[in-house]
């Protein structure tokens, strides 16, 4: 049998209204690059990623509580005065609910790794305290 390259398995969901930009999020993770097009989704996309952490996996029974963080996106439109939803709301949403936020933009490639990678993080940090 061929032993599996990872130690774990997470699955990330990215939730929100259409054309917000949820797919262009996973475009570094695939080959594809940044577009302009709106190309709507049908029914789902799924992409996988191998993220490496340095400590030693110790294996745990896994948690079912799921981890959130919310995600901007698109700030590189903020400079021109185009924001649907202030910061500050978007920072008391997060803090209210105690998860990650972070702003990213998928064209200018800000902060999209730290996105997935914290999330991950937060997750197998998770599944190492039991
Ligand atoms: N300016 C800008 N446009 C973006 C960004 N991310 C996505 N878009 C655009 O928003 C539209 C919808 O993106 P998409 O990822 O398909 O949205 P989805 O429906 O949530 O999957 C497309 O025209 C993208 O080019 C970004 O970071 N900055
Ligand atoms: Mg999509």
């Amino acid at each position: 049998m061929v032993e599996p390259i990872f130690d774990y398995q997470f699955r990330l969901i990215l939730i929100e209204d259409s054309t917000v930009g949820k797919s262009c999020l996973l475009k570094p993770f695939t080959d594809e690059k940044f577009s302009e097009l709106s190309d709507p989704t049908l029914g789902v996309d799924f992409f996988a990623c191998l993220i490496e952490f340095e400590d030693e996996a110790h294996r745990r029974i896994e948690p079912h509580r799921p981890v959130f963080a919310l995600v901007d996106c698109k700030v590189d439109l903020t400079d021109g005065g185009q924001r649907d939803v202030p910061k500050e709301d978007a920072k008391l949403l997060a803090d209210q609910h105690r998860i990650f936020h972070v702003e990213t933009s998928a064209k200018l490639g800000w902060f999209v790794e730290v996105a997935f990678r914290q999330v991950t993080q937060e997750i197998y940090s998770r599944v190492q305290n039991g």
